[in-house]
């Protein structure tokens, strides 16, 4: 069953998929039974809710690492599923190492190749002298043709292949990522309850080299689709003149907890195959964290946007540590407070908190360098 999905919503999903592409076959349950899983603790049930995680074969011991860690922080008391998704079929010592990693249920799924190739309107000289130009200039991941696929898969497909469509909640989980402290809460319970749709743990400034035209075809699209703005908007996160021009803060989406349906909407399609269509992905190198946080910033409300300042992060190179020595404690962290990224020069997290016009955490001041 497609949780929350209309008939002609599952059809637009669907359409998208030609007949060979459908990878309705392509993937693999776990040999876990129901009864195997751990019942979530405390008297809140579990959400319709998994992770995700997109992985090549050779990303194994890294991605067993960052499982370890969510399993041993979180999840062994939950049981929440995990799908791990490839553009190549995942073998055999994969799937027998996460499957006996992960407490709940997991799937592998192959990407359909349609959606792990840059579409037919796009021109392959044009972008490949742009990936030699971004080569000559030192940007990272410029010249790699495979990390554009990612992009794109990332902001336009993860939510719509077929292992997804039974979610509503995804928590987006990265070889190589750590977490220092325990949760103390479910997060996607904590979601529905707050009515949230999307949530982050770090923000900063993106390259201008991989995105020099996103606005101009952001403001396009809303002269385009003044319906899919929400009126309460993070207009004022993005941009320091009205929507002018992009101040270039994003979400990282390297971690994300947020609602499917959203990215399933008629809004954010229409959003990115609107940018799709630009060429971006390809004849720049658009990221999935700027193109994710602008539609979350323009077609959400702002309340809509959480901050989980407890739950700790590591992604190469920045870490997320809570602020507030008691937070720590009681969720028995092990970061350094000095390493958190939140309140130096180069976050946009201030911003955040500013715009939502929440106060800053007692000790924010001692972490400003
Ligand atoms: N299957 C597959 N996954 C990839 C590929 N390239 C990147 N990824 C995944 O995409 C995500 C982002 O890639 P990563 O190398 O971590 O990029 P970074 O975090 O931006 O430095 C990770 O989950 C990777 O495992 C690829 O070619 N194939
Ligand atoms: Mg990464």
């Amino acid at each position: 069953m497609l949780i929350g999905l209309s008939r002609p919503q599952r059809q637009v999903l669907f359409a998208f998929y030609t007949k060979e592409e459908r990878p309705a076959t392509d993937h693999d349950l776990s040999p876990h039974s129901p009864d195997d899983f751990p019942k979530p603790k405390g008297s809140r049930p579990r959400q319709n809710a998994t992770f995700v995680s997109l992985a090549r074969n050779s990303d194994l011991w890294e991605i067993a690492s960052a499982i370890r860690q969510v399993e041993d922080r979180f999840n062994r008391d939950y049981g929440y599923d995990w799908v791990f998704l490839n553009d190549k079929p995942f073998d055999e010592t994969f799937k027998k190492v996460t499957t006996s990693l992960v407490s709940g249920k997991t799937s592998y799924g192959r990407i359909p190749p349609g959606q792990w190739s840059s579409p037919e309107w796009i021109d392959p000289d044009k972008a490949q002298k742009a990936r030699e130009q971004m080569k000559e200039n030192n940007v990272i991941y410029g010249d790699s043709v495979t990390y554009r696929h990612m992009c794109r898969y990332e902001s336009g497909f993860f939510f719509r292949h077929q292992l997804m469509l039974d979610y509503e909640w995804y928590w987006r989980v990265e070889p190589g990522i750590r977490l220092h402290c325990d949760l103390h809460e479910d997060p996607f319970a904590f979601m529905v309850e707050n009515r949230k749709k999307y949530g982050f743990v770090i923000s900063l400034y993106e390259y201008i080299e991989t995105i020099p035209t996103l606005w101009n075809t952001v403001k396009q699209f809303m002269r385009e689709y003044p319906q899919h703005i929400a009126e309460d908007n993070s207009m004022e996160f993005l941009s320091d003149d009205q929507g002018e021009t992009y101040n270039k803060c994003h979400f990282w989406s390297n971690f994300e907890i947020a609602n499917l349906d959203w990215l399933r909407s008629q809004s954010y399609l229409d959003y990115f195959n609107f940018l799709d269509q630009a060429g971006g992905f390809y004849y720049e190198r658009w990221g999935d964290a700027p193109v994710h946080s602008i539609a979350a910033g323009l077609l959400l409300k702002k309340e809509e946007i959480h901050f989980f300042n407890d739950i700790s992060y590591y992604h190469n190179p920045f870490t997320h540590c809570p602020t507030g020595e008691k937070n720590r404690l009681r969720l028995k962290c092990d970061c350094n407070p000095k390493d958190n990224f939140d309140w130096k020069g180069y976050s946009c997290t201030s911003r955040f908190f500013e715009m939502q016009g929440m106060e800053k955490p007692e000790g924010y001041e001692n972490q400003l360098d």
